[in-house]
């Protein structure tokens, strides 16, 4: 396998669902890299949203960006229709690069800077949320034409990561801040809670929803006419989870204080259930310090093992989103396991992985991968101790290249290790050709019509590094 062709940000398509474990193995024996890796499926975005509209068909998602802001994500999500949620204006701006419509945009924190209200006001962000007093008046200096949703706060009994404690007003407190804008002349179109992320508890949302329906009422007779419900995050995104609990608590509720043809619109921020499924972390272990047992005392041994990602990296998400995350050997191992801990490769002592696990033995030299790391990871990753954030591999089936690719410039995919258009016969020598000049030449007769009239790739023999039989 050709180095050069790993890391690229193009998406390399597989016949079938890829076998990440396989294809990471692939990578391995290649000796491509010794750092740690993502391997993103870019189809499992993609299911999840069929996975949404078919559990949430009144919804409409907001993607959450903070979550995992990688541009073929972002990307992927826009072609699918999603709308966003930013955080600041680094991220509003990252979005509106990718062609997004503004109205697809809500600036949903509660706490803005001047700054980022200003380019929201720039870039005529409309959507944006506020949960206090002072939030009003900087609205009024910075972004007075601003459509505003008031926060309230409604928590989950139990969840991952709690919010309320720092944003969202008291639903009975509301009406004051509804007063306020008012005399400021602002406009309220609607309510948003968040009843916090990783969320445990799916009866939350219909408190939430019934809560807000109050405050709907509340609005009217001030003379507000809002038609913005926004029921925030919340939602898994693991392998094996599902959103079918708090989808039937939703719709529910939905039908009852929000019936359909009652003209709110209905949106939502979900972030780590687009994306944790989708990436999986492959990382080396390159130090590994036995610990032997107490024979007298019948106790086995165990093993300290270093990876080179940790919580300062990938795993931060160990300590800040409360993560607990599990380690899986690069081979179906079915033989004895051995107590073990597995620790982050910085100088310190805090940087630990997982204090305590069951795996087969593992050589120095050997690869683990963790799997459910899309979300709250490389975003947070830093390179203290000078460890790289580990890069992404993005990986596809045709099945999900047929949607992709709707959206996707036919340059950025790889299949067998060939660029796509050079497998349709459009040319080897971008520069000679004139490479713009084919992608607009999408004309009757022209080898990308030709090409995109195929319900998948054509296939043809790989000199190195052949994905097809993954
Ligand atoms: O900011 C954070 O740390 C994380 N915020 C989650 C969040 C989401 C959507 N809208 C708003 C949010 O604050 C306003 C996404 O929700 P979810 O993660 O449930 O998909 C939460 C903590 C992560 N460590």
């Amino acid at each position: 396998m050709d180095p050069s062709t790993v890391f690229d940000e193009r998406i390399y398509l597989t016949p079938n669902k890829p076998r990440i474990r396989k294809i990471a193995n692939r990578f391995i024996d290649a000796k491509v890299t010794e750092d740690a890796f993502y391997i993103c499926d870019v189809g499992e975005i993609i299911t999840k949203h069929n996975e949404w509209v078919s559990q949430l068909p009144r919804v409409k998602p907001f993607y959450a960006v903070k979550c995992n802001d990688s541009r073929i994500v972002l990307r992927t999500l826009a072609g699918l229709g999603v709308g966003f949620d930013c955080a600041s204006k680094t991220e509003i701006k990252k979005v509106l690069e990718l062609e997004v419509d503004p109205s697809m945009i809500i600036f949903a924190n509660p706490a803005k800077q001047n700054s980022h209200v200003r380019t929201a006001a720039e870039y005529n962000i409309l959507k944006m949320t506020f949960d206090n007093a002072n939030e009003l008046y900087k609205i009024k200096a910075y972004h007075p034409s601003a459509k505003l949703v008031l926060r309230i706060r409604c928590d989950a009994e139990k969840a991952q990561c709690q919010l309320g404690m720092k944003f969202g007003v008291k639903v009975e407190e509301a009406p004051t801040l509804l007063e306020l804008a008012k005399s400021l002349g602002l406009d309220v179109i609607g309510v948003s809670f968040h009843v916090g992320s990783g969320c445990m508890d799916p009866p939350v949302f219909d408190r939430a929803i019934k809560s807000s329906k109050w405050l709907f009422s509340v609005a009217k007779e001030m003379g507000f006419d809002m038609n913005l419900l926004d029921i925030g995050g919340g939602f898994p995104g693991n392998r094996g989870t599902s959103i079918q609990e708090i989808a039937t608590v939703v719709n529910g509720s939905l039908a009852v204080h929000f019936p359909e043809g009652c003209g709110v619109e209905i949106i939502a921020e979900p972030g780590r259930f687009y994306v944790a499924a989708a990436f999986t972390l492959i990382t080396l272990v390159h130090s590994v310090r036995e610990i032997k047992g107490k024979e007298e005392e019948g106790e086995n041994d165990s093993f300290m093992y270093y990876i080179n990602d940790g919580v300062y990296g990938s795993f931060n998400c160990v300590v800040y989103d409360h993560a607990i995350v599990h380690p899986e050997t690069m081979k179906r191992n079915t033989g004895p396991t051995y107590e073990c801990s597995i620790w982050g490769p910085t100088c310190d002592g805090f940087d630990l992985v997982c204090p305590s696990e069951k795996l087969p033995k593992i050589k120095m030299g050997e690869w683990i991968m963790f799997s459910n790391m899309g979300a709250y990871t490389i975003v947070a990753a830093g390179t203290f101790n000078g460890f790289p954030v580990p890069k992404i591999h993005f990986v596809a089936s045709y099945e999900a290249w047929t949607t992709l690719k709707e959206f996707t410039s036919p340059e950025e995919f790889v299949t067998n290790n060939i660029p796509i258009l050079m497998k349709a016969g459009v040319g080897y020598n971008r520069d000679a050709i004139g490479w713009d000049r084919v992608v607009g030449a999408a004309g009757p007769g022209s080898c990308l019509t030709q090409f995109e009239q195929q319900a998948q790739p054509v296939l043809c023999e790989s000199p190195s590094g052949n994905f097809s039989d993954f």
